[in-house]
């Protein structure tokens, strides 16, 4: 017959009363939401209105109705917060618009701002 081992539990090993004994302890952290970005279109002097019309419904899926009525606010205010994305699609965003504004020779401005 063959002898067992059998687990020694020394003095160290054994639970005193101050020890933790079956206690799981979480550390709450409370889940940070990503920061987010207004994407504003800016008025000028020389842009077509069906230009702006246009890049409205292009880049920021907007009707046609949507896209006048915002149009017509950015000719009357000065500015308008055309959406609100996260970084890299506000980047992307500003990003088309321009290039788009410049490819056709238009002085329109887009730019983001962190909301
Ligand atoms: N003010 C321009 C015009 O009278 C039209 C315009 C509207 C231009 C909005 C830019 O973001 C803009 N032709």
């Amino acid at each position: 017959m063959k002898l067992q081992a059998r687990p020694t539990i020394l003095a160290a090993d054994k639970p005193g009363p101050n020890d933790d004994v079956g206690l799981v302890t979480k550390t709450r952290s409370r889940t940070q939401r990503p920061p987010l970005y207004k994407v504003l279109i800016l008025n000028d002097d020389y842009t077509p209105m069906e230009f702006v019309v246009h890049v409205l419904e292009r880049f920021f899926g907007m009707t046609h109705a949507q896209a006048f009525e915002l149009m017509l606010t950015v000719h009357k205010k000065g500015v308008a917060v055309v959406g609100v994305f996260s970084f890299e699609v506000a980047e992307t965003k500003v990003g088309q618009v321009m290039d788009f504004a410049r490819r056709h020779q238009h002085p329109l401005q887009c730019t983001m701002e962190k909301e």
